[in-house]
C-alpha cells in the first residue's frame, strides 16, 4: 500500500517525527523523538494531524506508540516562551483540530502507554479510543506547576474519563498516578506487563478491523456526540443510527451468518 501523505497546511516535507507501519488493515504511528522523550513540537503534531487526516482506506485501525523509554513527555516546552497570548490561544486551537483527526476520524485508534504519559501526552492518549498501559507507565499534569493551562483538549476529555475531581488534584498538587491507579481511575482499560502493550493493541486492532466500517462508524461518531445530547435527543440518534447501520448489507449477512450457525458465539475470555 503506498503511503501518499499530503501536508496539511503544507507545513510538511516529511513525516519525519512518525514512525508509520502499516500491517495488512492495522496502521502503527510511533511517535518518534526519544531524545526529546517524544515531547511534541509544532513539527510532529502538524505530522500527527498529517499521517490521521490522510488515512488510507485499507486501514481499519491504527495503533499509537511512543519510542524510547517513554509514551510521551507532553508539550514541547521549548517551543512555548516566545508565544505572545493571541498566539499561545491559537496554538490550543492548532492541538484542538489536531486531537479532533485522531478521535473523530474513520479509524479507531488504540494507544499504548508506558514510561511518562505527560500533559499533552496524557491529552494525545486520551483522544485515542483505547488505551492500554504498561506497568511502567505514569501519568501527571503538570502544568499547574509550570505556570500554564491544558490546551490540547484534555479540560474536555480527561475529566470524562477519570472525573473533574481527579484532574482538579492532580494539576493543583503535581500527583504523579502509576499505571494501576490509572487503571483504577478509569484512564486506561488494561495494565499489561512491561513490553507487553503493542502485542495486545496488535490482538484488539485485528478484531476491530474486522468489524463492519460502517458499525466503527457509528461507535466513533454518534457515540461521543449521544453523550453531549439530552436523553431524549440521544435516544432519537440512536434509533437513526441503527437503523442506517442494520440496514448496510454486510450486516444482514453478518446477522445472517450467526443465525445459521457460522459465526462465533460470545463467550467469556479465560
Ligand atoms: C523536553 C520535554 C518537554 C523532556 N519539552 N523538552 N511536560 C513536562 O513538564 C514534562 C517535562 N519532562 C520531564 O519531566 C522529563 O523529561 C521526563 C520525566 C519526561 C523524562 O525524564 P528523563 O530523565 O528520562 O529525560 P530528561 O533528561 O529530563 O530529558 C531528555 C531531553 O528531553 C532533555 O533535553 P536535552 O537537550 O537536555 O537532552 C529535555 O529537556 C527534553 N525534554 N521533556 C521540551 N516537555 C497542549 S498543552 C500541553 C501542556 C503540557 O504538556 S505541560 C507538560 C510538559
Amino acid at each position: 500500500m503506498s503511503l501518499d501523505f499530503k501536508p496539511v497546511g503544507g507545513v510538511l516535507a516529511s513525516l519525519n517525527l512518525l514512525q508509520i507501519e502499516v500491517d495488512n488493515a492495522v496502521m502503527h504511528i510511533r511517535l518518534n523523538r526519544p531524545d526529546k522523550r517524544n515531547a511534541v513540537n509544532d513539527t510532529m503534531l502538524h505530522q500527527l494531524q498529517t499521517c490521521f487526516v490522510n488515512m488510507p482506506s485499507e486501514i481499519g485501525a491504527a495503533i499509537l506508540t511512543g519510542a524510547g523509554a517513554h509514551f510521551c513527555a507532553g508539550l514541547d516546552l521549548s517551543e512555548l516562551t516566545e508565544r505572545t497570548v493571541a498566539e499561545g490561544v491559537f496554538h490550543s486551537r492548532t492541538w484542538h483540530s489536531a486531537m479532533d483527526t485522531i478521535q473523530a476520524g474513520r479509524v479507531p485508534v488504540i494507544s499504548v502507554l508506558h514510561g511518562a504519559v505527560i500533559g499533552g501526552g496524557m491529552e494525545i492518549a486520551s483522544a485515542t479510543h483505547i488505551r492500554i498501559a504498561e506497568e511502567t507507565a505514569y501519568y501527571a499534569l503538570p502544568e499547574g506547576q509550570r505556570g500554564i493551562f491544558v490546551g490540547g483538549g484534555g479540560s474536555v476529555r480527561i475529566p470524562r474519563l477519570i472525573g473533574v475531581a481527579a484532574m482538579t488534584e492532580m494539576m493543583l498538587t503535581g500527583a504523579v498516578i502509576d499505571a494501576r491507579e490509572g487503571k483504577l481511575l478509569g484512564f486506561t482499560r488494561y495494565v499489561v506487563a512491561r513490553d507487553q502493550g503493542f502485542a495486545k493493541a496488535c490482538e484488539l486492532a485485528i478484531s476491530i478491523a474486522s468489524n463492519t466500517p460502517l458499525s466503527n462508524f457509528a461507535v466513533l461518531q454518534a457515540l461521543p456526540r449521544i453523550a453531549d445530547m439530552s436523553t431524549q435527543d440521544g435516544f432519537f440518534v440512536e434509533a437513526l443510527m441503527i437503523g442506517i447501520v442494520q440496514g448496510d448489507a454486510s450486516a444482514k449477512q453478518r446477522v445472517r451468518d450467526f443465525l445459521e450457525k457460522r459465526s462465533a458465539k460470545v463467550e467469556k475470555s479465560v
